[in-house]
């Protein structure tokens, strides 16, 4: 198939990329390489030493005999360049990883607000409406997320996607139907992908197109099997306040001997996936579009759940590290349950890696290898989410 990967050069875009050039396919990256210019901003750098993407894709070529081609365009803001790409290449399929994916950059301030919002819900408008202008017939796979369910259950498992309801007529007879899972965003960022819902939704219902969403839980690791064949292939891991997520930032913390960084109680209970396994995830759902005319199709991309304090405990116990709590810089419930629904990633055929398979240490590694390159003074999250919490928040625990 030929495949556009829009936002190829982040953290799960590029292990994608690799995986389906391996499996055979002809992968163009669309990205605007915003994610190293936020780097930029922050003053952080990626744990891992990452090098420019087209030295990425030479290696590659380099290793397998493969190619893989990178257009730089920015899908928010250039409309027109990515119509005439498009209409001029026309993939069989577009995966669409091009946002603005971390909740406390998001939060950062009101200039971070509108930017997330400005450049997430243009860029999934701008694709949905560059496919339709075009006529071009791709399936597009999304990467969506669990938090626009919120993450509260009342003992139900969160199904994937669609609820099933009963409405009570004025004629008094129940009419079932199902409609999409109520959106309950906790950040900004999490709000604009609780508005491309809305958008598949449409374009799904007025126009056709063949649309997956997935709706995908934390995701830790680092390695694919195909970043690892080559030392330049390495994929970019977040340690800082903002980009880094929390079992990662548990480890890397844990190989440089800084307290684990636990929010509040650590009650917060969340979905998480591996690297390896959100690849293949976004392997099977190519592989199984739906049809045209049908409604977006959903997965729950994710394979277990865990409260934050026992993975702190986990991860503590694995290294000897020392645990902190501290003060939530999120607006967020203290503690909550969290059931999911995955059965139909798993009836395809995925063999999902846990925790307890020992990766972990592998990441472990990772981080000591490279931990020279940590800016301690970067863990520390910052972002508060309300002008009252900001005062509470205590740089140095
Ligand atoms: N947390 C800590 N300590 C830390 C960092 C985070 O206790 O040092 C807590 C947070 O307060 C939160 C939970 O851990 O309760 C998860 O935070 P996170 O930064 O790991 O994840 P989140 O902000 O939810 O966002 C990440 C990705 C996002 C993706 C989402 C999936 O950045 O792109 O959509 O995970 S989900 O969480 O399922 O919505």
């Amino acid at each position: 198939m030929k495949i556009a990967i829009l936002g190829g050069d982040g953290f799960i875009g590029w292990p994608t990329a690799l995986h389906l050039s391996d499996a055979g396919h002809e992968i163009h990256i669309i990205d605007n390489l915003s994610r190293r210019w936020i780097d930029t901003e922050l003053g952080v750098q990626s744990l891992t030493p990452m090098d420019s993407i087209q030295e990425r894709t030479r290696i590659w070529h380099q290793e397998t005999g493969r190619r893989i081609h990178f257009h730089l365009i920015d899908l928010a803001r250039d409309y027109e360049v990515f119509k005439q790409w498009l209409s001029a290449n026309r993939p069989e399929a577009i995966i669409h990883f091009a946002e603005q994916r971390a909740a406390p950059y998001s939060m950062k301030s009101d200039r971070h607000k509108n930017y997330t919002v400005n450049n997430n819900v243009n860029a999934t408008h701008n694709v949905l409406n560059a496919i339709v202008e075009t006529g071009i017939d791709a399936h597009l796979v999304h990467l969506g997320t669990m938090g626009v369910y919120g993450y509260s259950t009342v003992g139900a498992a969160i199904p994937e996607g669609y609820l099933p309801v009963g409405i009570d007529t004025m004629g008094g007879e129940t009419v079932r139907q199902e409609i999409l899972y109520p959106a309950n965003p906790g950040s900004i960022y999490h709000m604009t992908k609780c508005l491309d819902q809305l958008l598949f939704q449409f374009y799904a219902k007025n126009d056709g197109l063949r649309i997956t969403d997935l709706h995908q839980g934390i995701v830790w690791g680092t390695h694919t099997e195909q970043t690892r064949r080559h030392a330049q292939l390495i994929n970019r891991f977040d340690y800082d306040g903002d980009y880094g997520t929390v079992l990662n930032r548990f480890l890397i913390q844990a190989a440089i001997g800084y307290p684990l960084t636990v929010h509040g109680s650590g009650g917060q209970t969340r979905a998480f996936i591996h690297i390896q396994d959100s690849v293949r995830c976004i392997e099977l759902a190519l592989k199984n579009p739906p049809a045209r005319g049908s409604r977006v199709e959903i997965f729950n991309q994710m394979t277990e759940t865990h409260r934050v304090a026992d993975l702190a405990r986990l991860v503590s116990g694995l290294t000897g590290a020392e645990v902190v709590n501290l003060p939530n810089p999120r607006k967020e419930a203290p503690e909550n349950d969290l059931v999911v629904e995955n059965a139909k990633f798993l009836a395809l055929g995925l063999d999902p890696i846990k925790l307890a398979d020992g990766l972990l240490d592998e990441v472990v590694e990772v981080a000591r290898k490279f931990a020279f390159r940590v800016d301690r003074s970067r863990i520390p999250a910052m972002s508060a989410w309300t002008k009252e919490i900001a005062p509470r928040l205590n740089a140095d625990p």
